[in-house]
């Protein structure tokens, strides 16, 4: 009887599992919001292998039209995924990506989600870790977007505080007699880099002009207070769904995200006058249309022209 000597056949074996035992990530289903009011991707990553997968990168990079200028990309770090788990990424904000340097956006003509983009993980299949969407041109103000990096870290501003950032000034006011702060923050699941978190206080842009639109990426755990025009709507809202559908002050509001999770709140109405607070609220990326020096450049202009003989 002819017998492979038994060393070999365990060799085979293992040289076969070390094919197979790899982990394998892979983007699954993508939604990207890309629209004048909400500019944020959705998306599931699943490690599809039969090994763990160590520490990786997510990028979601914005492809512009005609390919002109360098990619912009939004990084992010996953600890790591367990065979067979899967990472659910909702409403993760590209908002910030949103900035004068590259048109405000203007020119983006698609998205993609590429996982492990340095190859720091051996798969089993690498060609699967890259999903791309294609996206429609979108016209969104982001000369005058308050992004909250200029602020100082860790900085508690008390009522009543004036900051400004992006051009535009804020008051922090307290909410109840209770006082509580306006605390720069970072590292939370909403917006990017710094942002506002309040603390039992409001925070109210100062409109010199009025304005048709404010949209802003925020996360509330816990009751959240609006004040458009003067008037507090049917608030306080328990959360950020309850705001969704309502009208405050004549102003429409709509919400993306459902209960404490992130997402894109966004007000169109004549708003002259406009107020946010909560008792755990963080804010951030927030846009105002039309832009208030703008507006006055614009009419500026006209006058100008106006007044050619
Ligand atoms: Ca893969
Ligand atoms: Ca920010």
């Amino acid at each position: 009887m002819n017998r492979k000597p038994l060393s070999m056949v365990v060799a085979a074996a293992l040289a076969l599992l070390a094919g197979s035992c790899k982990p394998d990530l892979a983007t699954g289903k993508v939604d990207v919001n890309w629209n004048n009011s909400e500019q944020s991707a959705s998306f599931v990553l699943e490690n599809k292998g039969n090994l763990s997968a160590a520490a990786f990168d997510i990028h979601i990079v914005l492809t512009e039209a005609g390919a002109s200028g360098p990619e912009i990309v939004c990084a992010v770090r996953s600890g790591g995924l367990a065979a067979g788990e899967k990472l659910d990424i909702r409403n993760l904000s590209l908002r910030h990506l949103l900035g004068e340097e590259n048109d405000c956006g203007r020119r983006i003509a698609g998205a993609a989600i590429v996982v492990d983009p340095r190859n720091e993980v051996p798969e089993s299949d690498e060609s699967n870790n890259r999903q791309a969407v294609n996206l429609f041109p979108i016209s969104v103000p982001c000369e005058e977007m308050a992004r909250f990096e200029n602020l100082d870290a860790q900085i508690e501003y008390a009522p009543v505080s004036h900051i400004a950032s992006g051009g535009v000034r804020f008051a922090i006011e307290a909410l109840g007699p209770e006082g509580g702060a306006a605390t720069v923050r970072r590292n939370l699941s909403v917006g990017h880099g710094q942002l506002l978190c309040l603390n039992n206080v409001w925070l109210q842009p100062k409109l010199y002009t009025p304005v048709r639109y404010i949209a802003f990426d925020a996360a509330a755990a816990g009751p959240a207070y609006l004040e458009i025009n003067g008037d507090a709507g049917p608030g306080p809202f328990n959360d950020a769904a309850a705001i969704d559908g309502s009208t405050i002050g004549g102003v429409s509001a709509s919400v993306s995200s459902d209960g404490a999770g992130p997402g894109s709140w966004c007000f169109e109405g004549e708003i002259y006058s406009f107020k946010v607070g909560g008792r755990e609220l963080a804010v951030d990326n927030m846009v105002f249309w039309p832009p208030q020096t703008k507006n006055y450049e614009t009419s500026n202009r006209s006058l100008i022209r106006a007044n050619r003989p």
